[in-house]
């Protein structure tokens, strides 16, 4: 029989030889006569499947929701000073991009893997997060820097409305909003933010949608595709700030000596 040469690659997510790009099987022609969204093509080169409307629209708003949250953030200040310094849009996007970690954007895919630990082992709030506290580690998704119980964040509202909505089951969210009612009787800024909206919402999305096994939940949540969501949606804002530095000519940035603390 023939023999195959060994391969250096392996590659299951798109295919370029033939006429057309294929995205996990799909044709371009296809993706473009049937009206394909952002949320389809990240559903295909992501998950590897067409999901429901109603899936892939949660996708685009999780991706305009972030898009961008003003200059004063970390991945924000970091573009706008690497743009200032006169480097070009690929130097001052990644600038950026580095900042998203733990504390910044990053937390996505911890808040999915920790809520749906302590939900799925049947955890109480007090449990879970006193728990957290006696290792050390903060409640991934828990926490704000500019909102709190009596200035919230409305996109975490936005996120809940719509999958009250559109969701067949809400179970890990409804979680994490304990938890946030427990943490609230801790400390005023300690809400469910963003990024925990997102990580547990989107463990609703995947257990809830019968579109994935339990086998593939938990690969999702293991390898960690949803900080992935905040990398690709916040990008947009970070171009943006890129280009609007531009446009105003700003001079190089330093930091002015008064809001620094010299000290021995
Ligand atoms: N404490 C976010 O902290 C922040 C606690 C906690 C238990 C917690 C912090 C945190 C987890 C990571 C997370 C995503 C660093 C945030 C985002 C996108 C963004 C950003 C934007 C956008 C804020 C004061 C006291 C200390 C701490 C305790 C704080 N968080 N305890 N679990 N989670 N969260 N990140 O205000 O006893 O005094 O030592 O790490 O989910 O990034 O808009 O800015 O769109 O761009 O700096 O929205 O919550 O408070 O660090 O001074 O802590 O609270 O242990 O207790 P802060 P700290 P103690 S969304």
């Amino acid at each position: 029989g023939k023999v195959r040469a060994p391969t250096h690659i392996i590659s299951t997510i798109s295919d370029d030889r033939g006429d057309e790009p294929c995205y996990a099987g799909v044709p371009m022609s296809t993706i473009i006569e049937r009206g394909f969204s952002v949320g389809d093509v990240i559903s295909l080169l992501w998950f590897k499947r067409s999901l429901p409307r109603y899936c892939t629209q949660f996708i685009e708003i999780c991706v305009m929701l972030c898009a961008d949250h003003g200059p004063c953030v970390s991945g924000a200040h970091n573009t706008i000073v690497t743009a200032r310094a006169g480097k070009d849009l690929v130097s001052s996007l990644v600038s950026g991009l580095l900042t998203i970690g733990p504390r910044f954007g990053g937390a996505i895919d911890d808040a999915a893997r920790y809520f749906k630990d302590a939900y799925d082992r049947g955890l109480t709030p007090y449990e879970f997060v006193e728990g957290m506290k006696k290792k050390g580690i903060r409640v991934p998704g828990i926490g704000h820097r500019i909102k709190s119980r009596d200035n919230r964040d409305n996109r975490v509202k936005l996120l809940q409305q719509y999958a009250h909505t559109h969701f067949p089951s809400v179970k890990y969210m409804e979680y994490a909003v304990e938890v946030e009612n427990y943490t609230l009787s801790k400390a005023n800024n300690l809400v469910l933010n963003v990024d925990g909206a997102i990580g547990s919402l989107f463990l609703d999305l995947l257990s809830g949608s019968g579109m994935f096994t339990k086998q593939e939940i938990d690969e999702i949540v293991e390898i960690g595709y949803l900080n992935g969501l905040f990398v690709l949606a916040r990008s947009i804002g970070l171009i943006g700030h890129t280009f609007d530095q531009k446009r105003l000519k700003q001079p190089l940035y330093r930091h002015p000596w008064e809001d620094v603390l010299y000290t021995k």
